[in-house]
């Protein structure tokens, strides 16, 4: 079904021709598709996309390090990976007619929307933390030519790898919380994942809050987030010059197109097939 609808793509790209529906994602699917995928990586700590500093400048970089220096809160979803389910909340969001599709000005809205969450990191659209970088690290990744934007048929790519991942992480949390092992999670089950999930979440908080709450009075103030930032930003300039150290092939000290285009591509290989994929 996915080399299917990559043939198809391919197909009617060659003619020219954008068709709509039957077969391949119509417009309005990439939208949401993207759009979920990128909340979903979001809401999660961004780990699946971290090697992409490798292509940050040092601005985008001290950007990145600015905004994940803020603590990890509990995601919305249920603890199992579910994109269909993050699609039809999405697509719910932005029906303003109620008629179950996207007309061409609920769409705008919904693309303004994506582009106000990478452009302003400090704006809590969709009621959700606001991780602006780790989307913008998943659109980098994508730009397989390169261009600064995503075609149709690289978010295409992009929603494709994120149905993969969830798949895959799906199937794991299915395998760990089937406690009556008939194959699906039930209400009780699915309270427990998402139990475990939050119990994580907590676990970090409070391993950040031990680390750097000073004052021990519960949160972050300015000067202890002060550290808490600048400790994330040199993390992050280790982790681009390890990254840049394994994919600079021609040794010149920088990444070329070529060494960028082998690095989003083992980004990509990490995020549809897990960690251990290289
Ligand atoms: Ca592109
Ligand atoms: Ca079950
Ligand atoms: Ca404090
Ligand atoms: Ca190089």
């Amino acid at each position: 079904m996915k080399i299917l609808r990559k043939t198809l793509l391919a197909l009617s790209l060659s003619v020219g021709a954008v068709a709509c529906q039957g077969g391949q994602m119509t417009e309005e699917e990439t939208l949401v598709g993207e759009a979920s995928a990128a909340l979903t990586v979001a809401e999660e700590s961004g780990d699946v996309t971290a090697d992409a500093v490798g292509g940050e400048t040092a601005t985008e970089l001290t950007a990145s390090g600015d905004e994940s220096a803020v603590l990890p809160q509990a995601p919305d979803g249920d603890g199992v990976c579910d994109l269909g389910a993050r699609k039809a909340r999405v697509l719910a969001r932005y029906d303003a007619n109620g008629d179950g599709r996207l007309g061409p000005v609920e769409r705008d809205a919904l693309r303004d929307d994506l582009q106000a969450r990478v452009g302003h990191p400090v704006a809590l659209r969709f009621g959700l933390i606001h991780r602006a970088h780790v989307i913008k690290r998943l659109q980098w990744v994508f730009d397989t030519n390169l261009d600064g934007s995503l075609s149709a048929d690289e978010r295409t790519a992009m929603v494709d790898a994120l149905e993969a991942r969830c798949e895959r992480l799906r199937a794991q949390v299915i395998e760990r919380f089937d406690a009556n092992a008939d194959g699906s999670l039930d209400a009780t089950e699915k309270q427990a994942a998402k139990d475990a999930l939050v119990a994580r979440i907590q676990a970090f908080r409070q391993q950040v809050l031990t680390q750097y709450d000073a004052n021990t009075n519960g949160v972050l103030d300015d000067g202890e987030r002060q550290q808490l930032r600048s400790d994330r930003i040199a993390a992050f300039q280790a982790r681009r010059a390890a990254v840049v150290a394994q994919f600079d092939v021609n040794d010149d000290g920088t990444l070329d197109d070529a060494e960028k285009r082998a690095l989003k591509q083992a980004i990509t290989q990490r995020i549809i097939e897990g960690r251990d994929a290289e």
